[in-house]
């Protein structure tokens, strides 16, 4: 059985879509194998950008399924918590929550491990979205995570995006390639295909020599360009970003912090970069607010803690670091 909140949802500036998991980290750093003690996080690349836009002053919404038990009741709890609208959050009695592990062999080495084969969100399919949901927002924002899930998460994605489009709704897009979910070859084709339909990349330098077959990163933005979206943001991790549209745009050097771990910094930057477009910055300023979210983020041991709040970032974007007293 299958039960859907019936919650009218707000006007959202960005509407997301894709699987959020329990995450364990281990307390202490070394082989999973040894760990003995571990703290529980929530994380999902999709709902991670939907926390981060909220912690901005958006209005985000998510759209999923989760186990009807206790890690999806956390995983919808905590999310809500963070002021995301979680009203479209279908929940299978007939599935489970997703789960994954972090590893953290030493500083800088970090591992995942995912036990999400056959979860209730690889369930994801076109008959889940309510078109008026999707229709309403200002963005809908998609990773290449979900369609690396199941044949019918690749069908929602493709009809979220058909309906984004039918209605003017700006899509963008996050390849973020997980090998462990499926093979280079088999993920290229299809992400490739999406671009074509995105108006927004914003993709990891990897990924975008991956998919462009060009390792310098302003060449393989101006070839993912010809796809099919109107701009192209190479993230760099501490090189900063660059934005490639008709006009380029380059915001080198991030900000530097100390990183307790970087899983989710792309996430972030996500959605400091797509802040300051609905502000109505222009791509340099958006970069800067993408990269104060991406390396705020990397200070936490879990995805989203870190994640800026709109005081702290404009602070940082000042070149206050901000203390209270
Ligand atoms: O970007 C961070 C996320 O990728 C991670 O926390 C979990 O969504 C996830 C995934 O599928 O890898």
């Amino acid at each position: 059985m299958l039960i859907r909140n019936l919650q009218k949802g707000p006007m959202l500036d960005v509407v997301t879509l894709g699987e959020s998991m329990i995450q364990l980290v281990p307390m202490r750093a070394g082989r999973l194998r040894h760990a003995r003690r571990f703290e529980r996080f929530v994380a999902g690349a999709e709902s991670n950008t939907a926390i981060g836009l909220a912690r901005l002053g958006h209005r985000a919404g998510w759209i999923s399924r989760l186990g009807a038990g206790e890690f999806g009741a956390a995983v919808k709890a905590s999310i809500r918590g963070e002021g995301v609208d979680v009203s479209q959050v279908i929940h299978d009695e007939a599935a489970s929550t997703g789960v994954y592990f972090k590893e953290r062999r030493r500083a800088g080495a970090t591992y995942v491990h995912y036990y999400r084969a056959r979860s209730a969100a690889s369930g994801l399919r076109p008959e889940d979205l309510d078109p008026t949901y999707i229709q309403q927002a200002t963005y809908l924002h998609l990773t290449g995570i979900t369609p690396a899930l199941s044949a019918s998460c690749r069908a929602a994605v493709r009809q979220a995006v058909a309906l984004a489009r039918k209605a003017g709704v700006l899509v963008s897009f996050d390849p973020n390639i997980r090998q462990k979910l499926w093979p280079p070859e088999e993920a290229r084709p299809v992400l490739l295909s999406l671009l074509a339909e995105v108006d927004l990349v914003l993709t990891g330098a990897g990924e975008a020599e991956l998919l462009a077959g060009e390792a310098d990163p302003e060449a393989a933005a101006r070839k993912l360009l010809e796809a099919g979206p109107s701009l192209v943001v190479v993230k760099q991790g501490a090189q900063g970003a660059l934005a490639v549209s008709e006009d380029v745009a380059a915001e080198r050097g991030a900000l530097s912090v100390d990183v307790v771990e970087p899983i989710g910094a792309g996430d972030a930057f996500n959605a400091g970069f797509l802040a300051g477009q609905l502000r109505g910055w222009d791509l340099d300023a958006s970069l800067r607010l993408g990269n104060v979210a991406g390396a705020l983020a990397m200070t936490a041991p879990g995805d989203v803690e870190g994640l800026p709040t709109w005081a702290e970032a404009e602070a940082y974007l000042r070149g206050a670091v901000p203390v209270e007293r």
